[in-house]
């Protein structure tokens, strides 16, 4: 069955085969608009049924984006791999005076923006470690560097751990900072750093970090302050079930709150080179697929559901676009995250190889920006 069949499959035959799965209540309430349950998010997280799971989120993508499926052109910049924190999932962060370790800069950011000049690229993200040393005007000058090079370009910066990092050493008013960000040039914030928002895992694999309160507290100053911003969850090491449903009701509740996220990203967790390398496996097809349903299922009010080739691979994201996703991220462009910790994919891809992927699958590529304005129909 090609994708396109499959998007298409006839509405009788899906109820007929989520029915079989024994999710025909589940069904019922994602059709009339009522909002999954606890309950729900562990048992399409259990289900063996993954097909049954995918056409429901394929319904709800359809009615909400039809065959749309946006990508943007970007660029990376992870200005310093310095951090303070060990995070057992990061292979990325270094000590201050290891070898690998390095800091950028604003010149080099400035300079890195400008080597992309060539291309049509409308954002660059910016997340790093936290460096011991840098001080507030470092995280505003990294933001002035990139709109320095490229004065048109969205600035999509800081986690909600770099923000609450920047609050902290800033010795300003919470209204200050979030002014001097907009006025350095900070158009909105990506959605790192959640990891999973429940306690055990926080304990057991990112301590030092800040936890699941201080992400969903800080998020909320970040869309008070009217910045739009995206939510992540990082998966496939030793969180259970509920804890993942767990994420998805908290990420809700915000959203019913204040509104402000634009996508949900699930990570695939790349387990080399880090301290949970020997813990077990990579991500499956199987799970990456579920998630990126099971995101689209539960986060009724988000928008958006991305898929992010660099952590899901091509072939999973692509796939990921009957499953839900209605989004593939951008083409990137030297990226260090997923790459330190092994992925086995390029550091960018085309806007071609980009497109392709999107319409081989049966869709239809649309070209956005950060905030999810279509820039025009796609050669
Ligand atoms: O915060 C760290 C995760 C995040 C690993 O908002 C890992 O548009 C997998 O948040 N394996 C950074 N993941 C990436 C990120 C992101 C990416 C693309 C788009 C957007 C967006 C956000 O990567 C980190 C952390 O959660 N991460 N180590 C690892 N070994």
């Amino acid at each position: 069955m090609t994708a396109f069949q499959y998007a298409s499959l006839d509405d009788s035959l899906a109820k007929k085969l989520i029915d079989r799965a024994g999710l025909g209540d589940i069904d019922a309430k994602v059709r009339s608009g009522e909002r999954l349950s606890f309950a729900d998010g562990v048992r399409l997280y259990e289900t063996p049924h993954l097909a049954a799971v995918g056409l429901m989120a394929h319904r709800v993508r359809t009615q909400r984006h039809g065959k749309k499926t946006y990508f943007n052109i970007n660029q990376h910049v992870n200005y310093t791999n310095i951090c303070v924190y060990s995070c057992k999932f990061c292979a990325f962060a270094a000590k201050e005076g290891e070898q690998r370790g390095y800091l950028m800069t604003p010149a080099i950011v400035e300079q890195k923006v400008k080597e992309q000049l060539h291309r049509p690229v409308t954002e660059v993200h910016m997340v790093a470690g936290i460096h011991p040393q840098m001080g507030y005007d470092y995280y505003l000058d990294v933001v002035r560097a990139a709109k320095r090079a490229r004065p048109d370009i969205h600035v999509k910066a800081f986690t909600m751990v770099e923000i609450d990092h920047i609050l902290k050493i800033s010795g300003k008013s919470e209204d200050q900072v979030f002014a001097d960000l907009r006025e350095a040039g900070l158009g909105s914030c990506p959605g790192g750093g959640a990891e999973v928002l429940v306690d055990r895992v926080h304990k057991a694999v990112f301590r030092e970090k800040q936890g699941p309160q201080g992400w969903l507290d800080t998020a909320r100053k970040v869309q008070q302050h009217g910045f739009k911003m995206n939510a992540t969850m990082l998966y496939g090491h030793i969180e259970k079930v509920d804890e993942r449903v767990t994420h998805l009701i908290k990420l809700r509740e915000l959203q019913d709150e204040c509104g402000g996220f634009m996508a949900y990203i699930p990570l695939a967790f790349w387990p080399y080179h880090t301290d949970l390398a020997n813990y077990g496996h990579v991500t499956t097809g199987f799970l990456d697929q579920r998630s990126i349903a099971i995101g689209r299922l539960m986060l009724d009010n988000f928008p958006h559901i991305k898929a992010y080739w660099i952590m899901l691979t091509q072939e999973s994201a692509q796939t990921a676009l009957s499953f839900g996703a209605n989004d593939i991220d951008g083409t990137v462009t030297e990226e260090k995250i997923t790459h330190d910790a092994g992925t086995t994919e390029p550091q960018a891809l085309d806007e071609a190889q980009l497109t392709n992927l999107i319409r081989e699958a049966g869709y239809e590529p649309v070209q956005r920006t950060t905030v999810y304005e279509e820039v025009g129909a796609s050669a």
